[in-house]
């Protein structure tokens, strides 16, 4: 279970008050993306998935970076032409990676205590909601090395913030500050750094003690109106209020209501 994860080289985990809060713990590399840290992030996401207590996952970054994204340093596979074998790097690592991520039924809050580059922005974009400390920041740093953003990143930047900046962000790989980031619709809230750790805690915790079965489907909701018109969204929502209906969380919602106490939500 997730408070009890041994041999992970490259992620310090910990769990309180329902939260799950993985750390990379590379910030020699600026906790650069390795193989032995997609092996160790499986690990962490078997437990997650398997342990019922977790009902929200926080990735965050030890030292001054949130994460650097590949480690530059680190071989890449090649290929049968003695080229480097990028596709087969993002489909033995980041896209599996991404999509269980994005399937998790908890939130996920990515809480950026630094700068967040590459597909280190991606993959903190690609949670649910991302946090950011005053110091943080966003750089889609790809193009230094002439690849176009992935991870996700085509996907998410111009659905957050618009084609023309998505692109500006990718073309200039110049940084986004954790202000403008919000301003952008990139952050949810920016912390000061000093007191980071303890606001991101808290802000998990009140999410971990939400109704979080509901919170699932409020994912698999949005996720459905990309590619449905209104209609079609509309019967989404109708399936999914009618699963909600059932759910002991909208009795307790209601009897708290009823009663004008705050609700104890169980997650079912
Ligand atoms: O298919 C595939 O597998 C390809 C997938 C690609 C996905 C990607 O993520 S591509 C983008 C990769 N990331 C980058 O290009 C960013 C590289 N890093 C930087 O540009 C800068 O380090 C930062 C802007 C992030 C921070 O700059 P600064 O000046 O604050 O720190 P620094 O001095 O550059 O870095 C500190 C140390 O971390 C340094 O090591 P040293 O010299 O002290 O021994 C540096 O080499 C190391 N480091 C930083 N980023 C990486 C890294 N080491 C390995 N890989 C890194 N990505």
């Amino acid at each position: 279970m997730f408070d009890n994860l041994d041999g992970l080289q490259t992620l310090d985990c910990s769990f309180a008050e329902g939260v799950a809060t993985v750390a990379l713990n590379r910030p020699e590399r600026l906790n650069a993306i390795s193989k032995q840290m997609h092996a160790d992030l499986r690990t962490v996401l078997d437990a997650v998935e398997n342990d019922h207590a977790v009902r929200c996952l926080v990735l965050t970054g030890k030292g001054r970076a949130f994460c650097s994204g590949q480690d530059l340093t680190e071989g890449l596979p090649l290929g049968p032409d003695g080229e480097p074998d990028l596709a087969t790097a993002l489909d033995e690592d980041y896209n599996p990676f991404v999509r269980r991520l994005t399937q998790l039924k908890i939130p996920t809050v990515a809480a950026l205590n630094g700068i967040a580059a590459g597909a280190g922005a991606n993959l903190a974009l690609v949670c649910d909601i991302v946090l950011a400390a005053q110091s943080a920041s966003i750089v889609e740093a790809f193009r230094r090395i002439a690849l176009i953003p992935d991870a996700g990143g085509t996907w998410l930047l111009p659905r957050i913030v618009g084609r023309s900046r998505a692109l500006a962000m990718m073309m200039t790989g110049e940084g986004i500050d954790a202000e403008t980031a919000m301003d952008w619709g990139l952050v949810w809230k920016v912390y000061a750094d000093a007191s980071f750790a303890s606001d991101v805690q808290a802000f998990a915790a009140e999410l971990a003690a939400g109704p979080t079965a509901t919170f699932a489907m409020m994912k698999q909701a949005v996720d459905a109106s990309w590619h449905n018109d209104l209609s079609a969204q509309l019967d989404v929502e109708r399936d999914l209020q009618a699963v909600c209906g059932g759910q002991a969380d909208f009795a307790e919602g209601v009897a708290a209501f009823a009663g004008k106490r705050p609700a104890k939500f169980t997650g079912k």
